[in-house]
């Protein structure tokens, strides 16, 4: 299986909670490397952008409300199947439903506020790495 790269988002309830060092260590646990990282607080320009895919759903006011509530932590994570691996740990979007031991069962608030966010292929991870690092990413990171 190839190593690949996907974007991961700490969402601004985890930061605010102070768990950024905690689920950082779920991933790398989980054999995924932390191959870059930014903390910033997302515009609601930035956060519309973002979620682009949900405008036309009904929670995409609350989604843009709550991703710019507060700052977020950015990484990009490497390793085997790095999309599915990370949304192995994360857990369910509803953290009702999301397994036991899973960052979103743990983290989580609510549906909305759900403590992170994985990108949900290798393609839209390329989109999304490039949306959060447009400067680029380390090519060897050990
Ligand atoms: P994400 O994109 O954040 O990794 O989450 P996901 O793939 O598991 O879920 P997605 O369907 O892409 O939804 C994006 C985010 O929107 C919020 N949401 N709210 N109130 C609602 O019905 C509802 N549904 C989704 C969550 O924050 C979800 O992660
Ligand atoms: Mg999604």
């Amino acid at each position: 299986m190839a190593v690949e790269r996907t974007l991961s988002i700490i969402k601004p309830n985890a930061v605010a909670k102070n768990a950024v060092g905690a689920i950082l260590a779920r991933f790398e646990e989980a054999g995924l490397r932390i191959v870059a990282a930014r903390m910033l607080h997302l515009t609601r320009e930035q956060a519309s952008a973002f979620y682009a895919v949900h405008q036309e759903r009904p929670f995409f006011g609350e989604l843009v409300d709550f991703m710019t509530s507060g700052p977020v932590m950015v990484q990009v994570l490497e390793g085997e199947n790095a999309v599915a691996a990370n949304r192995e740990v994360m857990g369910a979007t509803d953290p009702a439903k999301a397994a036991p031991g899973t960052i979103r069962a743990d983290f989580a608030d609510s549906l909305t506020e759900n403590a992170v966010h994985g990108s949900d292929a290798p393609e839209t991870a390329a989109v999304e790495i490039g949306f959060f690092f447009p400067e680029g990413v380390c090519e060897r990171t050990r």
